[in-house]
């Protein structure tokens, strides 16, 4: 075998399965090694941003990584606001990105860049391949890295790939997670245990269902909160899961909401922050909190983590194990033309059990989450970085991951047009998505911002800057002509036959909603 050959048997017999991949020249031999090497199924992205936040929603819907194929330091630049996103939800992923031969850099070539200095920027472990003998070894310490919740990006030069890998056992990656310290675990009990009013934030695997119903016993034990971050990576929801409320986008509301706790263990998340930094506003949230924690250290395993919590305290009766407010209903459906609100309420009545719902409606979704506490079992996914364009890869990645699920991909326009690439990689791979376009035609955050910002007389040129009316995009057009069939609607009744007949029928659909 050769060296990528080797890359992508070590990577395969660690379980990994999918690459999604956007190659050139210097990968070559990766692409050949596709046909020659069996159980990495690769996936074609037609931009970088595409492959990344496909491999974000993969990681976090898996819980193990898939690789990217990308093409130098370009390739990987254009996938970089994914990989930002994916880092801060703390999804698996292995980067692969290929250099010219090691004989050729010095000659300074076009595409030559500092891949390794840009890779630092949002991966958790970085490398180059130095010897062909080495690259069983680096693919598995890149995958272990990944499985911890990182970002891992391996450069594999041109004579690299192509050199014999000496013969030889293979690598494999070891456990990615130590296990929390026992003392640590008894202060976070003694610190529940003291009666003051407390609140556990959660993030990362504390949201899986093993996360959730652990931390569900620890509440039921003290009668702590549970609380979610503002933009959680993947949370699964309903089914007796406990309800979260999520830390609001605003810091005005996010002091209000936080600012009543005595203590604050932060399971999995980092220290709640503004999102961004308004002149004469907070931007730390904890900094008047007399007592604050994380449950765990970089490394550790939260879920672990929280079982081990959970049997320090008091078990609770069958009757108070029951989670508040679980199984409540939906708010009724209401008819006529289209809102975001009643989009937002339609979706939670119709959306299947198990599906998995991508949320990048920016405001018009912003109704959703606290609607959809009554809907079905399902898997939340939301913006964790802020870097727009992540919806459609994400939903896609998503889909590959669970193809038995229905995938419902709540995305707004503006952020749509950075990677509607995506659409054509979920027609190619028949992928079942819907997209529920949310047409509004303006920035409508950047409006509620400028307003925000209180400047006197904001002009017409300012406004135009948030404006998408002229030309409006096509939505309907723009789907079809990537091969994904698409309607326009503008009621409520519109909406809930359109979407009841794309979750019907295999493959992709798009829903442009006039709002
Ligand atoms: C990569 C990146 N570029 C630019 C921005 C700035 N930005 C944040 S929201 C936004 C517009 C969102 O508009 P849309 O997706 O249509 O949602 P709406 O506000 O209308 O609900 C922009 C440009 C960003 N967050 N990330």
């Amino acid at each position: 075998m050769n060296g990528a050959e080797v890359i992508y048997a070590t990577a395969a017999s660690a379980g990994i399965e999918v690459c999604f991949a956007n190659p050139g020249t210097t990968e070559m031999p990766f692409v050949k090694a596709f046909d020659d090497i069996k159980g990495i199924r690769p996936v074609l992205g037609l931009f970088e941003g595409v492959c990344t936040g496909a491999a974000d929603g993969y990681g976090r819907i898996k819980g193990t990584p898939a690789l990217t194929l990308l093409h130098l330091g370009p390739g990987l630049a254009n996938g970089v606001a994914n990989l930002h996103n994916a880092r801060r939800a703390r999804t698996p992923i292995v980067n692969i990105i290929g250099d010219h031969p090691t004989w050729h850099v010095a000659a300074d070539p076009p595409l030559t860049m500092d891949i390794e200095g840009l890779a630092r920027t949002f991966s958790g472990w970085e490398r180059i391949s130095g010897a062909v003998s080495g690259v069983s070894k680096d693919t598995a310490a890149a995958i272990q890295s990944a499985m911890g919740g990182r970002i891992a990006t391996l450069i594999v030069p041109h004579d690299i790939q192509l050199s014999a890998f000496p013969a030889g056992p293979l690598s494999a990656p070891g456990n990615p997670y130590t296990s929390p310290e026992d003392d640590h675990i008894a202060l976070a009990a003694k610190c529940l245990l003291d009666g003051r009013k407390t609140a556990i934030i959660l993030d990362g695997r504390a949201l899986s269902r093993k996360g959730l119903l652990a931390a569900s016993r620890i509440r039921q034990a003290v009668g702590c909160d549970l609380i979610s971050v503002a933009f959680p990576a993947c949370m699964e929801r309903g089914d007796n899961l406990p309800i979260l409320p999520r830390i609001p986008y605003y810091p005005e509301n996010a002091s209000a909401l936080l600012c009543v706790y005595d203590t604050v263990i932060l399971a999995d998340a980092h220290e709640p922050v503004s999102f961004f930094g308004y002149p004469g506003q907070k931007g730390r949230f904890l900094d008047e909190t007399p007592t604050h924690m994380n449950l765990i250290s970089e490394g550790q395993d939260v879920v672990e983590a929280l079982e081990r919590l959970a049997g320090h305290l008091p078990r609770a009766s069958e009757k108070e194990r029951r989670e508040p407010g679980a199984g409540s209903g939906l708010p009724d459906m209401r008819s006529g033309m289209l809102t975001p609100g009643k989009f937002c309420v339609a979706v939670a009545h119709l959306q299947p059990e198990n599906a998995i719902i991508v949320d990048e409606g920016t405001t018009s979704t912003s109704a959703y989450y606290a609607v959809a506490a009554g809907s079905k079992p399902h898997t939340y996914i939301t913006l964790t970085g802020g870097a727009i364009g992540m919806g459609m890869p994400c939903a896609t990645g998503a889909a590959i991951a669970a193809p038995e699920r229905p995938v419902i991909s709540l995305q707004s326009d503006g952020s749509a047009m950075y990677t509607l690439q995506a659409l054509w990689t979920q027609a190619r791979e028949r992928l079942n998505i819907t997209t529920l376009l949310c047409a509004n035609r303006k920035y409508r955050i950047l409006q509620q911002e400028l307003k925000r910002a209180g400047y006197p007389g904001v002009g017409e040129i300012a406004q135009s800057m948030t404006d998408l009316g002229s030309p409006p995009v096509d939505w309907v057009k723009v789907s079809e002509g990537l091969g994904v069939p698409a309607v326009s609607v503008n009621t409520t009744e519109g909406l809930v036959e359109a979407l009841n007949r794309a979750l019907a029928e295999e493959g992709p659909h798009l829903i442009e909603m006039e709002l």
